[in-house]
Parts: structure tokens; sequence; C-alpha cells
């Protein structure tokens, strides 16, 4: 052999061991996009811990964030939070997902087949996704500074947001609505007394006629900003989900100031949506056996109950139960007894061809129609 045959050999074996190297290196990461207060505080330092992988971690705050990023293609996220419906579900028809390989999530078996059933909606076949954690979604408030304003408050109803001679009452206080129209459109439709879910031009115009004259009540639209400020006293009305709803009220527990807001939350006694949030793992992830591991690791029964402890949602794996504490177990808006689960209904299905267009423009005139 010629010296420079051996040398030109040498060189790519080197460069192979040098390209194999590198890519498990690079297993050795995985990127998750998940909604902010999503995990426990110790979560991801535990999986690193155990597995060797690190993990870079982005948070979000609405489904139409992570929608954006995932529709462009290459997000270079491994691990995402999609909710079910209309989200995942209209997500998996455009093809972006992966198959999810169930021998490498052996924790899959745990989650409860009710569950699994109802994501069948999104996912026919339960091919592409696994439930992460479940909600309703309410209102948060200010007991002290509702009653001032109100002493009589219908706190136990959609009125609280939508009935103008009761919204009004509290603008002062500061009255917040999550800014998506996945969930206000349906509240809005339920407070009326007809079909939440119905996605016809109809239904989307008597409700945004409805809320167009309530705009200048509404402080601001935010999905993450109402939680700060209704635990520290700077808004007294929040739509919210449940579970953030559930933090802030043991962040104002927790407050040291002296006027700290006592924080009431309710699932309004007209129905509410309930959603379920999933784990997928988009087609171009680039380290998809740590996305599997990852996806496995949030399933463990104890490491799902810590989470479940942390953020105040409720997960679909039951043998996380035994490690939840009572206090979460037995709150009602968490893991709600029969006759509130009665008057929850499944969020919205994929909309119809053109309407949620149509639902986008008719919220993004809302939210800056200040009045
Ligand atoms: N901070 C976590 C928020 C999770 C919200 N899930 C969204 C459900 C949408 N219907």
């Amino acid at each position: 052999m010629s010296v420079r045959l051996f040398a030109h050999m040498a060189l790519t074996l080197l460069l192979l061991f040098a390209a194999t190297a590198a890519r498990a290196d690079d297993e050795k990461v995985v990127n998750v996009y998940n909604w902010s207060d999503y995990v426990a505080k110790d979560t991801l330092e535990k999986f690193t811990r155990e597995t060797g992988i690190k993990v870079r971690y982005d948070t979000y705050g609405d489904n139409e964030i992570l929608d954006a990023k995932l529709m462009t293609g290459q997000s270079g996220y491994d691990v995402v939070f999609p909710s079910a419906t209309p989200f995942f579900a209209q997500q998996i028809k455009a093809g972006i997902y992966r198959p999810l390989d169930r021998s490498k999530i052996p924790n899959a078996k745990g989650v409860d087949g009710d569950v699994m059933t109802s994501l069948t909606r999104a996912d026919p076949g339960n091919l592409y996704g696994l439930p992460y954690m479940m909600s309703a979604t309410g209102l948060g408030y200010n007991v002290d500074a509702i009653n001032r304003r109100m002493p009589n408050a219908p706190v136990d109803s959609w009125r609280m947001l939508f009935d103008p001679a009761v919204v009004s009452r509290f603008k002062s206080c500061g009255v917040t609505l999550l800014d998506t129209p996945t969930e206000v459109v349906p509240a809005m439709l339920t407070f009326m007394g007809r079909d939440p879910l119905e996605q016809t031009p109809a239904a989307l115009d008597t409700a945004m006629h409805a809320l167009a004259p309530l705009r200048a009540n509404y402080r601001y639209l935010n999905s993450d900003k109402y939680r700060s400020d209704l635990a520290s006293g700077d808004t007294c009305l929040a739509h919210g989900y449940i579970g953030d709803l559930v933090q802030v009220r043991a962040r104002a527990r927790e407050s040291k100031a002296a006027n700290k807001p006592n924080i009431a939350i309710v699932i309004p006694k007209e129905g509410a949506m309930v959603n379920i949030d999933v784990m997928a793992i988009p087609a171009d992830a680039p380290h998809p056996d740590a996305a599997h591991a990852f996806i496995n690791f949030l399933l463990r029964p104890d490491i799902i109950a810590d989470i479940t402890n942390a953020v105040g949602y409720a997960n679909a794996v039951n043998a996380s139960l035994q490690y939840i504490s009572p206090e979460i177990k037995n709150d009602p808006v968490i893991y709600p007894p029969a006759d509130i689960k009665a008057r929850l209904f499944s969020a919205l299905p994929p909309a119809p061809p053109g309407f949620d267009r149509q639902r986008t423009r008719a919220w993004t005139k809302f939210r800056t129609d200040r009045q």
C-alpha cells in the first residue's frame, strides 16, 4: 500500500469517527418547547442526571405561537406540547409530526385508557401524541377587591366577564382575557346559552358582536401576564387556565406582602371548556431518540406527580395519584368531582376550511379596538 493511499484511508476513517462522535454527542441533547410554568423546578435537572441528556428548554404562552413555529418547519424542537384540539389535530393533518415509537416509551402503558380514547378525536389511532396535562378554563378573582365593588357579585358565572352591568363594576381593578379566540368565543357562546363548539360565521359573528362593546372593560388580552398581575393584586379578575390560576393562588398565599390578595378560582356554572395538552415529536426533530426518552421520563408516575403537585394541572397517569398531595388531589377545580365534570365540554374540533382565518381576523380587530 502506498503511503499516499494509507494517508487517505486514515483521514477517511478519522473523519468518519469524528462524524459519528459528533452525532452521538448531538443525541445527548433534547430541544423542548413547552408552555411556561409547566414542569416542576427539578424536572429537567433530574432528567439530565438520570440520562446524561442535556435539555434546551424554551417556553410559550399560546397555542398560536407554537403553531406558527411548527407550521414554518425546521423549528429545531424535539418535543412540543400542543393542545389536542383544535391545534394538534390540525397539525397532524398538515403532516408535521413523527409517529411515536411506543417501544421507546414503555411508561405509555400507564396512561388512562379513557383519556387515550378521547385523544383519538384529534389523533386517530393514537399515533402521534401522548397526554401531558389537562385542565378546564375558568375564572380567578381577588375576593376582597370584587366584594368591595359588588358584594353580591355572581362569582360562579361567566356573567363576571361578559355581562356588561357586572364586568363594568370591575374595570377599575383590572379585568383580563386570555388572548385566544379558541377560548374566549366558546366561553361567550356558553354564557349566551348557545352551543360553545359551533364554528360557523353566524356563531362567530354573534359572539364577536357581544364582545365588541365589552372591550373597554378589559385591561388587556394576554395568556401569560395575567398570572403575575392577579397574584400581585395589580388586577382583580382573570379569564385563565385553571392550573395557572392554582399557581396564582399559591403564589399569592405565599407572598409576604401585607395586603396579599386572597384568590378564588371558579369553573363557571354554565359550563367550561376542558383540554388536554399532548407531547409530540415534530417530523424534522433533530434528536428523536432523546425526544422519546424525554417523553418516557415525563410519563413516569413519580415524575408526573411531582409536576402535577407543582403546576396544579391534572395528569392522565393513574399510578401517579399515590404521589399527589391530598390538597391537590382533592381540589375540585383540579380533579373535578362528577357534578362539575358534567358541565365541562371538550375543546373545539378542527375548524372548517377558511373559518380559522375568519376567526383570527375578527380576533385581531377585537384585540386592537379599545373604543
Ligand atoms: N402554563 C401552562 C398553560 C397550559 C395551558 N394549556 C392550554 C389549554 C388550551 N385550551
